[in-house]
């Protein structure tokens, strides 16, 4: 016998049933997904030749979770605490099948399950904290009973997902069955269950682990003070151990109310809402609206780097890790051989680490050349520029790469702020170039800022793209402009802070309000740690800016002890009453008198011009939707997820209150303040950025 509908499938296997969901892309509970599992429960159950009942999932995935598509809307169709308790409460085992990921929601229904059975590809986890969010459907009460308090706390305040093997391990999983026989496997299992009369395993009872850990609030206390610096500015993730704390304490049931309370609180706040928008977002930038996902890519099989400075290394490292070859060129042998020492010594310490085996380190190195000459590029499908920023030098040496390239290969430059179409003209193959704008350190750093030019060609970009996916780059699509999306905003609040010190704030003051704001370090810590003395010769110091005196003092930043801020020996940074001085000399030099400035103008100043400068970015199609402008603040820059990103962060405080801010700043201090026409345009349609 079999019943099925669209979502859903039940099939009689002799004496187990087999509910088969099939809810593409992920299998996500929305409200058909969990009716289709009630009603195939009921089905079973009603079966008397069924004696044990697997749920499977069709396609690439088990349940990847409730469908955030429907949080903050109306409720319909069953809510997932009935299917559960039909599940949980069923008179006959019921077995998780997964394979792909469980996760989530979908973990949490596997574990109402009695028993579970995994591919070894398989994972299993509770990523909801990164949605801003904890598991509201009895996970938090349910995990540590299995795993324990420790392992628990670390899977729902991190949202890794556990390998199948590691799940195995911790008695998430009960058995693995092999690759590529899940359907087969889990009947099996099933078949066992029944015939030796396995008992029907409630989580919900097993409190051995949680009783263990009662009366021992240190457990939580060391795991915030550990996490303290990661969870900075976050909410979910002290909701989550408040929630395993309810797991330890209180009765299952009063845990399980704890852990919806916290989650609706949750839900309905402002980070959670930031965090789903930037889930979606950073899926959404993927997809290019003229660049479909049919378009022909070129194979990428081999790359050549030119520059093995930091750039260029750590660009390398990208294409070594992903298992493609790499061949790098430098101009003289010391600089080579530095290059690839820095290479091999980063992979070295990774090693130290336990996070990479020396045999992996081999590897990898074995994919690396080096050469002096260009033309040994000849035979490379990408060629990547990582030399200084000098539109002469990028010039010249594309019109070299154009003569040494093979006719199909790709040439990107790496440049951060240049024009790229005029680097593009200096070919006879403008169609085939692109900017790759890797952030520093190009190896750790996230974002990949793919720069099309004016003549770029659609399979150029296309590849592009799918290059940076494999390369487990996020890459975002940007046009040609100084600065690109990233730089050109950050100038904006850089401009803004140097202009606010001259006023009152001293540096840390200005640092201290971005860092409060949740950014990683404010704009003078960052100078200090990238170095002032970028692009600064003592030769052509003027000492007009406050950097050029800063260098002429030899204070260049962490690498001599002292820049804006003085720096100790375990490089904390401490205000500098050297600094404050030479402040209060330099803006009396330049006529500025000083005045008390409030942090909340400390902020607006240094955060409302950018939002603008992304206003006129979208209105000059630089940037393909709001939404990409804070896939690149996140990635690139630091900030904080659970603000959603400059845009969402306008459209949150509200376009209105953003303009009349600019245009009172405007009237004080000129000019860097024009509101962009789009701003103006969007408030007074009554829109917003994600109206767009
Ligand atoms: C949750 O489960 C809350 C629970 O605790 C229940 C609470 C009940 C509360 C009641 C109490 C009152 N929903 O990533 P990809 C889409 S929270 C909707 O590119 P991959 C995605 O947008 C959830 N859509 O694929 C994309 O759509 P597009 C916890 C979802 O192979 C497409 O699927 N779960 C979705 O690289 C493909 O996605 C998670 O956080 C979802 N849950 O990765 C897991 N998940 O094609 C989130 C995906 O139109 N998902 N989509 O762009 C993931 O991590 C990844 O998608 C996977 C697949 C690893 C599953």
């Amino acid at each position: 016998m079999a019943v099925n509908n669209s979502i859903s499938d039940v099939a009689i296997e002799g004496n187990v049933a087999l509910i088969t969901l099939n809810s593409p892309p992920v299998n996500a509970l929305s409200a058909a997904v969990r009716n289709a599992i009630y009603e195939g429960m009921e089905l079973a159950l009603k079966n008397p030749a069924v004696e044990a009942i697997v749920l499977i999932c069709a396609g690439k995935t088990f349940i990847a979770g409730a469908d955030i598509t429907e949080f903050g809307k109306p409720i319909a169709g069953l809510p997932l605490a009935k299917v559960q308790e039909c599940i949980e409460n069923s008179p006959k085992p019921v077995i998780a099948a997964i394979h792909g990921t469980a996760l989530g929601g979908g973990l949490e229904v596997a574990l109402v399950c009695h028993y579970r059975v995994a591919v070894p590809s398989a994972r299993c986890g509770l990523p909801e904290v990164n949605l801003g969010l904890l598991p509201g459907a009895g996970g938090t009460q349910r995990l540590p009973r299995i795993v324990g308090v420790e392992k628990a706390l670390e899977m729902v305040t991190s949202g890794a997902h556990v390998p199948a093997r590691e799940a195995h391990q911790m008695g998430l999983i009960d058995e693995l069955v092999p690759e590529g026989s899940l359907r087969d496997g889990a009947i099996a299992f099933a078949r066992r269950v029944a015939a030796e009369g396995r008992p029907l395993t409630k989580v919900r009872d097993m409190n051995e682990k949680v009783e263990a850990a009662r009366g021992k609030p240190e457990v939580f206390a060391q795991f915030r003070k550990a996490n303290a610096r990661k969870f900075r500015g976050f909410i979910a993730p002290e909701f989550n151990i408040q929630c395993i704390e309810a797991a330890v304490n209180l009765p299952f049931d009063e845990g399980l109310a704890r852990e919806r309370e916290l989650f609706v609180e949750l839900m309905n706040g402002p980070q959670s809402s930031a965090q789903r928008y930037y889930f979606f977002a950073s899926r959404q930038a993927w997809n290019i609206p003229d660049v479909p996902s049919d378009t022909p890519v070129i194979p990428v099989n081999t790359v050549g780097i030119i520059g093995a400075g930091t750039m260029g290394g750590g660009i390398a490292m990208n294409f070594l890790n992903a298992g493609i070859p790499v061949a790098i060129v430098e101009t003289s042998q010391q600089a080579l051989d530095r290059g690839l020492r820095t290479i091999r010594t980063n992979y070295e310490n990774t090693a130290k680490k336990g996070r990479l085996s020396s045999d992996d380190v081999e590897k990898r190195m074995a994919l690396l050349t080096g050469s002096l000459a260009p033309e040994d590029l000849g035979a490379a499908d990408l060629l990547i520029e990582a030399v200084f920023e000098n539109m002469d030098v990028k010039k010249e040496l594309f019109s070299k790469l154009d003569r040494i390239a093979r006719p199909d290969a790709i040439l990107a430059s790496n440049t951060s702020a240049l024009d790229l179409n005029e680097i593009a003209a200096a070919t006879s193959r403008p169609e085939a170039v692109i900017g790759l704008h890797f952030f520093s350190p190009a190896n750790v750093m996230k974002l990949l800022e793919v720069v099309r030019g004016e003549k770029t060609s659609r399979p150029v970009v296309a590849t592009a793209m799918q290059l940076a996916r494999r390369i487990g780059k996020v890459a975002v699509l940007v046009g040609v402009c100084p600065g690109f999306v990233g730089n050109r905003m950050l100038a904006q609040r850089q401009r803004e802070a140097s202009k606010l010190v001259l006023e009152g704030p001293m540096p840390w003051d200005v640092d201290r309000i971005l860092y409060d704001f949740g950014f990683p370090m404010g704009p003078f810590a960052m100078s200090d740690l990238a170095g002032l003395d970028l692009g600064w010769t003592r030769e052509k110091s003027t000492g007009s800016t406050l950097r050029e005196i800063l260098c002429e003092m030899d204070r260049r930043g962490q690498k001599t002890s002292a820049g804006f801020y003085d720096y100790d020996e375990r490089r904390t940074a401490l205000p500098s009453p050297v600094v404050e001085k030479m402040i209060h000399e330099f803006a009396a030099s330049k006529g500025k008198s000083r005045r008390e400035v409030s942090d909340q103008e400390i902020l607006e100043r240094c955060i409302y011009p950018m939002i603008n400068e992304g206003a006129k970015i979208l209105e000059e199609g630089i940037a393909i939707r709001a939404s990409d402008i804070d896939v690149v603040w996140v990635n690139g820059y630091g900030w904080p997820v659970y603000r959603g990103g400059p845009m969402f962060y306008g459209d949150a405080i509200g376009l209105d209150k953003v303009l009349a801010k600019m245009r009172e700043f405007q009237a004080q201090f000129g000019d860097d303040f024009r509101p962009a026409q789009l701003l103006v345009d969007l408030v007074a349609q009554g829109k917003s950025f994600r109206d767009l």
